[in-house]
């Protein structure tokens, strides 16, 4: 059996472009194979000659050992019959060797001799964090059909608090049947050789490989220099360009490339812009009505500034107050809130009214850890109406004030506004609740995956069904998929906006596009009715404390 890696168009030669030059010609040479792995770490190996190794079914498929197949030896684990991409083998971690907290390494071969031309595996981890079921990539990768492909993560952190520990093999989208050999844990840093995946173009595999032969030559590191100097137009060479997938194609690509040809390097780097981990915000998924500490409206000691910015728009000048969280910093991304105050009202009302003081709520949210410092933007619809407000807001507020405070949006082009559009929020009060529906009925989804109406219903329509079908409409008209987007609305049960409310979230409950509830990573829509609270700031800023950490944790 040879398990080494075989990285046939690796050309191994000393560095200079003559030098290259010359390597080329040297273009198919057996591969160089590494050391054999030292296995004696191993915390466990499973071959599936001798059984399934403890391996089961996970859904309604079939695991079994089988000869059809194997990677190394004769036999492998076959998992077939699947009707999901979630359905494959598992097998539970013994806890007393796999500890919370540590690192170690995973390896799994993969193949499949059905489905499309390439699939793609992974290999998860399965785990409970309090009481509620998590799921973790340990590593992902494509085969081509007929080929074994190593899943491989030398050093993978098992989520600290981590109980319950199941390790999966199943696929990203395919429900194909595969095989799974070589299945092996040990500990972080363990070098575990596999095969290699031979996937081209698809969904862009092999960097380095841009002229798209399959191969990685000096022909790459030719085409390279080329698309460096004038660009590159075909997609998957792009991305193969790409070859540290620091998301340009620069010289460092070149430097990548250039490196490993001539073997100082046996593997690209991976310059991977670093995103912010992934909140692992802890839903609620029934919010309920309760009330922020009574200290939160009066100052706190680390409090944010409030500005009154003028800017000139569609409906002439026109003024807005913006609030950054305490420490503010231009080179820092920021969540942005737009709130809108309600009939009679102006932009001052929510953070300067003695019944909002919404600016002092904030700073205490933000200072206790419940909320990510955010950008909250009060306008005003005195220059237009609650209707039309959502023309300036897009038109000429967003662009003023996204292009002066450092959010998400990398430009204020429509293309970044819409690609910022996870870390940006609408909502209002009585008819800036009117204007939040209103914006979300006139394309604001495109831009804003966050709603939250208060204390006012949709005014684009009329009656509970065509109220909620507006929205609906608005929803399939912008392609967004129910993961997209999140509309949080609140009232109390003693507010005139509740007999207006009500009838429209009970059909929108009825329509396909919302899914009931204050968990966004399971659904999309949720309506907190404050027990006894009538049509007032000084209830509707609770209602704000309440839902808005809720905000801002799903998408990109
Ligand atoms: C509503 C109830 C009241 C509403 C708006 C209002 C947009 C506004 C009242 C006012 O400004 O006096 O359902 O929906």
């Amino acid at each position: 059996m040879s398990r080494s890696k075989t990285l046939t168009t690796k050309i191994v030669s000393v560095l200079s472009s003559t030098a290259l030059a010359a390597s080329c010609l040297a273009y198919g040479m057996p591969a160089m194979s590494a050391a054999a792995d030292d296995t004696s770490s191993y915390l466990f190996h499973d071959t599936f000659e001798y059984g399934t190794d403890d391996w089961t079914a996970r859904g309604s498929c079939t695991a079994a050992e089988s000869s059809d197949e194997k990677y190394s030896g004769s036999k492998s684990l076959s998992l077939s019959g699947r009707s999901d991409a979630w359905n494959g083998g598992q097998k539970a971690l013994d806890s007393s060797t796999f500890v919370p907290g540590k690192a170690y390494a995973f390896s799994a071969c993969f193949a499949t001799q059905k489905g499309s031309e390439s699939t793609e595996f992974k290999l998860t981890l399965q785990y409970e964090l309090n009481d509620e079921p998590n799921y973790a990539m340990i590593a992902q990768e494509y085969a081509k059909r007929g080929d074994f492909v190593q899943l491989y993560n030398p050093e993978f952190t098992i989520p600290t608090g981590a109980e319950n520990l199941v390790l999966v093999v199943e696929t990203t989208k395919s429900n194909c049947d595969f095989y799974v050999d070589e299945v092996i844990a040990a500990p972080a840093g363990t070098v575990i050789s596999g095969p290699a995946s031979k996937v081209v173009s698809g969904e862009g595999r092999m960097r380095g490989d841009v002229d798209l032969d399959g191969k990685i030559t000096l022909a790459d590191y030719v085409a390279l220099k080329k698309a460096v100097l004038n660009g590159i137009k075909n997609g998957e060479a792009r991305v193969n360009a790409d070859v540290d997938k620091s998301g340009i194609i620069d010289d460092d690509d070149v430097t990548a490339l250039h490196d490993y040809l001539n073997g100082t390097i046996a593997e690209f780097p991976d310059n991977t812009p670093q995103k912010p981990p992934k909140s692992e915000y802890i839903y609620n998924s029934a919010i309920s009505f309760k009330e922020a500490p009574g200290d939160y409206f009066n100052s706190c000691q680390q409090a944010g500034t409030v500005t009154r910015e003028t800017y000139n728009g569609i409906n002439g000048s026109n003024s807005c107050l913006v609030y950054t969280p305490y420490g503010y910093d231009s080179s820092k991304k920021y969540n942005i809130l737009y709130l809108m105050h309600g009939g009679g009202e102006n932009e001052t009302t929510i953070f300067q009214d003695k019944d909002a003081k919404m600016a002092n709520m904030f700073d205490h949210m933000i200072m206790n850890g419940e909320l990510e410092p955010l950008i909250v933007v009060c306008p005003t619809f005195n220059k237009c109406t609650a209707q039309t407000f959502y023309k300036e807001w897009m038109q000429s507020l967003i662009p003023f004030v996204e292009s002066k405070y450092s959010t998400y949006a990398e430009s204020t082009s429509e293309a970044d506004i819409k690609a910022s559009r996870f870390h940006r929020a609408y909502g209002g009060f009585s008819m800036g609740s009117c204007s939040t529906w209103a914006g979300m009925v006139h394309g604001g989804l495109d831009i804003c995956a966050y709603w939250l109406p208060l204390s006012g219903d949709n005014w684009e329509a009329d009656g509970g069904y065509g109220k909620a079908k507006s929205v609906a409409d608005a929803i399939d008209r912008s392609g967004l998929q129910k993961n997209e987007y999140f509309i949080m609305c609140a009232t109390g049960s003693e507010d005139i906006a509740y007999p207006n409310m009500n009838p429209q979230i009970d059909e929108m409950k009825k329509m396909s596009q919302f899914v009931y509830t204050s968990d966004f990573s399971e659904g999309n829509f949720y309506y907190l009715v404050a027990p006894g609270k009538t049509h007032w700031w000084g209830y509707v800023r609770h209602y704000v404390y309440d839902v808005l950490p809720s905000f801002f944790h799903e998408g990109e």
